[in-house]
């Protein structure tokens, strides 16, 4: 079966991409990939859902998406988005994590539910030695995002934290830009600040004062 012409055209792309000669400053830094847009709840975060791997690189650590790869936001560093599924589209899979470290790629987070959760476990072999961070979308997905042979690595978070993937991402890169440690660094001290202004309040407050505060009854 020839591969449909709207995958066919991302594959294309993606290969012609990777054969360019792009400044690192110009490309994506990290790469995001899950199994379906029915992800992107988990994977994004946001309204009604816990914070995902684009709050924490948008609104925390001051990344920028870059929607065009050919024309970079002004952000020094950025993130794509796909949605790029191991079953249903594994020519394009198989593209995007080959062509991953040539296209300017430095880390990919990959996302998949239901209990074949394959994207990032496939991903990680094929773009090994680019580091890859598996995001199991639901509880029944851990054991097969995690569970890889002997030789063949990744590294995951716990289901649905995509939000801490984006963080072991920054911590990868940040060993190459001393910048991204410090923001690292202050986004830790202001979620301590967080924890001491709740403790304070639930204190000082009390429990009933408290609940009057923060929760929405
Ligand atoms: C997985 O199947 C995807 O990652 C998604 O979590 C799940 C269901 O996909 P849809 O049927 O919602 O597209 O491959």
């Amino acid at each position: 079966m020839t591969t449909p012409e709207r995958v066919q055209s991302l594959i294309d792309q993606l290969r012609e991409q990777a054969e360019t000669d792009r400044p690192n400053e110009e490309t994506p830094d990290v790469g995001i990939v899950m199994g379906s847009d029915s992800d992107l709840p988990t994977m994004a975060g946001g309204k009604g859902k816990r914070p995902g791997a684009y709050v924490a690189l948008a609104e925390e650590l001051g990344f920028e998406e870059q929607t065009d790869y050919t024309d970079a936001p002004g952000a020094r560093f950025t993130f794509e988005t796909f949605v790029v599924s191991a079953h249903r589209t594994p020519e394009l899979m198989y593209a995007y994590a080959e062509t991953a470290e040539d296209r300017g790629l430095d880390v990919i987070i990959a996302g998949a539910g239901g209990k074949s959760a394959d994207l990032p476990n496939m991903t990680a072999s094929i773009a090994y030695p680019l580091p890859v961070i598996g995001v199991p979308v639901q509880e029944k997905s851990v054991d097969s995002v995690i569970g890889m042979p002997q030789g063949a690595p990744i590294t995951a978070v716990d289901a649905g934290k995509s939000f801490n993937a984006a963080l072991s991402a920054v911590q990868i890169l940040s060993r190459q830009y001393p910048e991204l440690r410090e923001r690292l660094a202050d986004y830790h001290r202001d979620l301590q600040q967080d924890v001491g202004e709740v403790s304070r309040d639930l204190h000082e407050l009390g429990t009933p004062g408290f609940k009057d505060k923060y929760w929405e009854e």
